[in-house]
């Protein structure tokens, strides 16, 4: 038989407090450092950013995260039938009353410095691939959209962009520059990531990026930037709006 080991009234009393003691004290330690942390300054200057201390964990979740994506990984598509026919619009920034879409140019700066000036009907002349997937925002959700576009892959080989996709990342801006990601280059030569300019079979409306934007499934909604107005390479990560702040660099999923 095992044997019972009892305790007195005051042996457990001890034990209670001892307990409690150590609960609060590392309380009060978690209190301290999560004051000391949110105290520090800001690691990306006028632009806000984050502690340094939390952007450590930001840099290994996205060492972690960064080797679970590969160009070989599909996101799931639907069938047409379950994309909705009124789609959420979220995140207007760039996308501001004064732009005017007679005057809209894709500007895309070459490594050599030379400037490629795209119209939409040159985009529309390169061959179409249309996705139905689950578009996932990092607010938490998410919704099966239907999309028609160029793959971007297909984009660059028609236009030669050989020196620009051996870089390592392509940056975009709306044409006015309020909005603005950076893309590692595998996942903007993924197989389903498209330069997009139709939604459900018809032109992009105003307010879901017309008359270009980018459509990525394996990142949140933040890479899949609204009305591109320029297009560049660079080996350097180019700048990121929600990167600065505080937001994933990658945002893989
Ligand atoms: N220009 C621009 N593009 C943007 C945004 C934005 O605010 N401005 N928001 C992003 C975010 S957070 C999401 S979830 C998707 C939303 O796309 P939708 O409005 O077509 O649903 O667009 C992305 N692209
Ligand atoms: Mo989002």
């Amino acid at each position: 038989m095992e044997k019972e080991i009892l305790y007195t009234k005051k042996q457990v009393q001890r034990k209670n407090i001892i307990a409690f003691s150590v609960f609060i004290f590392l309380m009060m330690a978690a209190i301290a450092a999560w004051i000391h942390v949110k105290n520090l300054p800001l690691d990306n200057g006028l632009l806000g950013g984050v502690q340094p201390p939390i952007r450590k964990v930001l840099n290994l979740n996205e060492k972690i995260f960064s080797r679970s994506l590969d160009s070989t990984h599909l996101a799931k598509t639907y069938p047409l039938s379950f994309a909705v026919k009124k789609a959420r619009v979220n995140g207007d920034i760039g996308m501001g009353e004064d732009f005017d879409p007679a005057t809209w140019k894709l500007y895309v700066i070459k490594a050599n410095g030379d400037t490629l000036t795209l119209s939409l009907e040159d985009i529309k002349k390169l061959p179409k691939t249309e996705i139905v997937f689950d578009f996932k925002c990092i607010e938490g959700w998410s919704q099966v959209t239907h999309w028609g576009g160029v793959k971007f892959s297909d984009f660059a080989a028609a236009y030669h962009l050989n020196n620009e996709v051996s870089m390592k990342y392509v940056g975009m801006a709306t044409p006015d520059v309020e909005y603005y990601v950076g893309i590692d280059m595998p996942s903007a030569l993924h197989p389903q990531t498209l330069i997009c300019y139709e939604m459900n079979g018809k032109p992009l409306p105003m307010n879901q990026g017309y008359p270009l934007r980018m459509i990525i499934t394996v990142k949140y909604g933040i890479k899949s930037i609204k009305r591109i107005g320029t297009m560049y390479f660079d080996n350097e990560r180019p700048p990121d709006y929600w990167f600065e702040r505080g937001y994933d660099y990658f945002s893989g999923l």
